[in-house]
């Protein structure tokens, strides 16, 4: 089977963003094509960009897939709007965000997608999740998520909540 290893990010801080998030997880978790390698604690974080609006959870999770990265793309699309996501405005409120941060090291951009994410490295909200799970995954030519994370501080951030666990046991897993 041909294995791509993908980083995404999920946030949420609309209707129970918790929850949100958790289920966003599960569905992926259980996608036919896609495997839940890793999953990160749940961060409460201050909005970045637009800030009048409520505080996000984030997380991040690694996954491995048959899928291609637009084929993946496409997937976590269809997640964001069967949880109700609207595109308003750049930035504004959402249901669930779902972003592809990394697939496979690649770097390149089509239309809808640019590897790795351009904002990612700037952002404790996925670095700080993505070092507390991948310490030494480097992202592009940014170097090593731990070194990132540490760089951007812990402002604005904080674990509310352990990552989740699969009912059967595996660790990691919803
Ligand atoms: N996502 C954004 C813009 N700002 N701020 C936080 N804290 N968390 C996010 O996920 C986030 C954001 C655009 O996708
Ligand atoms: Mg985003
Ligand atoms: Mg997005």
């Amino acid at each position: 089977m041909i294995s791509n290893t993908a980083v995404i990010a999920l946030g949420s801080n609309l209707n129970n963003p918790k929850q949100q998030i958790k289920t966003a997880l599960q569905i992926i978790a259980g996608h036919p094509q896609i495997e839940l390698l890793r999953t990160s604690s749940l961060y409460i974080t201050a909005p970045v960009g637009y800030a009048d609006q409520p505080d996000f959870i984030n997380a991040v999770c690694i996954v491995s897939t048959r899928l291609d990265a637009e084929q993946l793309l496409a997937v976590l699309n269809s997640i964001e709007s069967s949880f109700g996501r609207e595109r308003s405005f750049r930035n504004a409120p959402r249901t669930l965000d779902l972003d592809i941060i990394d697939y496979n090291g690649e770097s390149g951009s089509t239309p809808c997608l640019t590897l790795p994410h351009p904002r990612a490295h700037e952002r404790s909200f996925v670095m700080r999740p993505l070092a507390e799970i991948a310490p030494d995954f480097r992202l592009g030519n940014h170097g090593r998520a731990a070194d990132l994370a540490e760089r951007l501080g812990s402002g604005g951030i904080a674990v509310t909540e352990a990552a989740p666990v699969f009912s059967d046991g595996r660790k990691q897993a919803v």
